[in-house]
């Protein structure tokens, strides 16, 4: 196994909720790996088409990229062994009502279409493209306290 980022993503409507410092816990808990990158921002439409662009074709494509782009998202960068795939775990199944007890979709979803988090897929090459979309600074440090600084950017940010 090697190092790996991952792109994780707290969405609008969990972020509306004041959910991110809880959800933030939990992958601190859960993933046994590093925050390297934090940052709010919301998603310009281009941003969500690109980032979404394999779902194109999709009938639910036009209500993602409208949830998507509806308000702040909490993006961030975790570094670890096997990180991928530990992020897609402790997220839970894409429907939250699928998810299994103790995943972040479970405790914090609504449904499918209010899911709470992005995690990059397992395939080779996704976390990476995603990365290059999200953080093209490419500005990664440890951050000590991610829980600590979600609170600061998210309270500075509303
Ligand atoms: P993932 O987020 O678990 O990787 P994807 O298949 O990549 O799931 O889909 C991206 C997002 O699109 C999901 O997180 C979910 O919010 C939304 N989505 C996926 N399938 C459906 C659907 O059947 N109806 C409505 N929204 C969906
Ligand atoms: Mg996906």
């Amino acid at each position: 196994m090697t190092t790996q980022n991952t792109f994780l993503a707290i969405k609008p409507d969990a972020f509306k909720r004041g959910d991110t410092a809880g959800i933030v816990k939990m992958l601190v808990e859960k993933l046994d790996a590093k925050c390297v990158a934090m940052k709010v921002y919301k998603p310009t439409e281009e941003l969500a088409k690109e980032h979404y662009a394999a779902l194109s074709e999709k009938p639910f494509f036009p209500d993602l990229i409208q949830s998507f782009t509806a308000g702040l998202i909490l993006g961030m960068v975790w570094q670890g062994e096997d990180v991928v795939a530990k992020a897609r775990d402790a997220m839970g199944a894409t429907d939250p009502e699928a998810a299994d007890e103790g995943t972040i979709r479970k405790k914090f979803g609504k449904h499918i279409g209010d899911n709470a988090i992005h995690g990059s897929d397992t395939e080779p090459g996704s976390a990476e493209r995603e990365l290059k979309i999200h953080f093209p600074e490419a500005d990664f440090t440890e951050i000590a306290d991610p829980v600590a600084k979600c609170t600061e950017l998210c309270q500075a940010a509303v």
